[in-house]
């Protein structure tokens, strides 16, 4: 499970972030549901959002659909010339807005001081891919590309960092930094009041979320990144260990096994211990990870690890059965993932 109640502490005030498929992503008034926001929209009912949960349209048609979803089975499908907007309430004044997104993107490039002033604008460009509005503050400013060019058959993961204190912005496109310190389109919008979406193509969006955790911090050190870990991993970004199996969340991803099943790890058990009886070493493996069976003779020199065994998982229990049983001195054994 999640947890959430460190991250719980917005109240009050009232934003609006805008979002559009031909390109922006910017903040207004409006008052709606509550920061930390998740959308997974599994749970609205199919056809038209509008009415549900700070969801408006305002023009065009924006319905939970069943498919294609990034995860899950439904998504957002914005259809041809529509508009969709989504307020919240919020307390704070650094806040992430995740989401996944499937366009091909708009030949129209938007009028920049025609926009209506927002914090952040983004804009999804038939031919020249993801691109940013770099504000002056003032209603104005110039378009940066972030050099991703658009596939409106794959679903791109887009995170913005929105510094209310400083009036920047941070763009990431699937967990990467694209763009740094952007401008906002306006400084007279106040702190996050939700999102706005103009799409002049159909396209999808699915798994939104506005929190105060982002792709900066990993505040219980296992590897993982807070946001990460709620909308990616569906692990908790303040326990380490999240299923308590005695392993670390970011080492189970590394390794492939589950962090959220405390059934799932990975470990090597030795059998057929003693003298005369054949020592065996067997290990569950994950398809497709390759691994590194290694020995010492003494733990206590860490350089002393030496590779034994080399082999690529199937899925299935790996079997290693030491040969010169007995064996003539002590030694260890240990299991290694190796990076891909
Ligand atoms: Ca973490
Ligand atoms: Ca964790
Ligand atoms: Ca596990």
């Amino acid at each position: 499970m999640v947890q959430r109640t460190a991250l719980i502490k917005w109240i009050g005030r009232i934003m609006l972030l805008l979002l559009s498929a031909a390109g922006s992503l910017v903040s207004t008034e409006v008052s709606g549901a509550e920061v930390p926001f998740l959308e997974d929209f599994e749970l609205l009912p199919e056809g038209s959002v509008h009415g549900h949960e700070g969801w408006s349209v305002s023009k065009g048609e924006v319905s939970v659909v069943a498919g294609p979803a990034p995860f899950g089975l439904k998504s957002l499908r914005s259809a041809e010339n529509s508009e969709v907007a989504l307020s919240v309430e919020s307390e704070g004044n650094v806040f992430w807005v995740n989401l996944w997104i499937r366009t091909q993107g708009s030949p129209f490039v938007p009028v920049i001081p025609r926009l209506p002033k927002k914090s952040a604008v983004l804009v999804f460009d038939s031919m020249d891919g993801i691109q940013a509005v770099d504000g002056d503050g003032a209603g104005g400013g110039m378009i940066v590309n972030a050099g991703v060019a658009l596939d409106g058959s794959r679903w791109y993961r887009i995170t913005l960092k929105l510094d209310f204190d400083i009036k920047k912005w941070d763009l990431y496109v699937d967990g990467s930094r694209r763009l740094t310190n952007l401008g906002f389109h306006s400084n007279d919008a106040p702190p996050l009041s939700g999102f706005m979406r103009t799409t002049y193509a159909q396209s999808h969006l699915d798994a939104l979320s506005i929190t105060d955790v982002g792709l900066t911090d990993d505040t219980d050190q296992d590897g993982l990144m807070d946001l990460d870990e709620m909308r990616v991993y569906g692990t908790d970004p303040l326990s380490a260990d999240t299923d308590g199996d005695g392993m670390r969340d970011g080492d189970e991803i590394a390794a492939g096994t589950q962090p959220t099943d405390d059934t799932s790890f990975l470990y090597l058990r030795i059998s057929g211990q003693g003298v005369g009886s054949a020592l065996q070493l067997s290990a569950p493996t994950v398809e497709g990870k390759t691994y590194e069976l290694q020995e010492t003779e003494d733990i206590a020199i860490p350089d002393s690890w030496h590779s034994v065994a080399q082999f690529v998982g199937d899925g299935f229990s790996w079997v290693w059965v030491v040969t010169d049983d007995p064996p003539a001195i002590k030694r260890f054994y240990r299991l290694v993932v190796l990076p891909q």
